[in-house]
């Protein structure tokens, strides 16, 4: 019985979508109360791995290693200092309202030290991306870079042309599961630009884990 039960337990583990992806642990990167710092970076085409013209986001775990993971564990009613390396190109925003910063800390975020609080897309390199915590409130677009995607293989390094983003929120007192994605429709070569890396986790989208520290 236990057999079966073992059984049962590694096949659901190979069947549930997600299941294999890691989480990235932030609780305890910094003393309890203490903002934590989060660095992520969006990538026009990952370059490598199974799906390697997929766009995709990466993170940098505390220890400093880029990996493949977009579930980020994190502590429960604490400041995140965000830091995004904005690697891919942009285009004209299909819905205005995300370019619209909003739940961050004043509702602002800073690109190459600009501070703004909405961007038209329709000027400079548009938008790339956006990172939207829906049930959070929280919408940031990620402007596109004007000469993108020339790093080849994720992760990308600072060397390559990027647009650097800042921004901050609070994570909200309740634990939970928090889901975040990306709401351009940035999957090239999928219909509307949706399917694909827009509707798979680990790509242009993922969780935030929020814990008790
Ligand atoms: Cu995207």
């Amino acid at each position: 019985m236990i057999a079966v039960g073992l059984i049962i337990w590694v096949l659901m583990g190979l069947l549930t979508p997600g299941t294999p992806e890691g989480v990235v642990n932030y609780v305890g990167s910094s003393a309890p109360g203490q903002p934590v710092n989060l660095t992520i970076q969006t990538v026009g085409s990952m370059g490598v791995g199974d799906r390697p013209t997929w766009v995709s986001y990466l993170a940098r775990t505390p220890q400093g290693q880029w990996v493949h993971d977009t579930t980020w564990q994190l502590p429960a009613n604490t400041l995140i200092n965000v830091t995004v390396y904005q690697y891919d190109s942009g285009s004209p925003l299909r819905n205005q309202q995300y370019g619209q910063v909003t739940g961050t800390i004043g509702n602002s975020e800073t690109v190459n030290g600009k501070t703004i609080h909405a961007f038209n897309s329709y000027d400079g390199a548009g938008v790339g991306h956006t990172f939207t915590v829906p049930a959070l409130g929280i919408s940031v677009p990620l402007l596109g870079s004007p000469a993108a995607n020339l790093c080849g293989v994720a992760p990308c390094q600072p060397k390559w042309p990027h647009n650097l983003i800042h921004f901050s929120f609070k994570t909200p007192a309740k634990t939970g599961e928090y889901h975040w994605q990306c709401f351009v429709p940035c999957a090239a070569g999928w219909l509307y630009g949706n399917g694909g890396p827009m509707s798979t986790q680990g790509f242009m989208g993922g969780f935030l884990d929020v814990v008790q520290q």
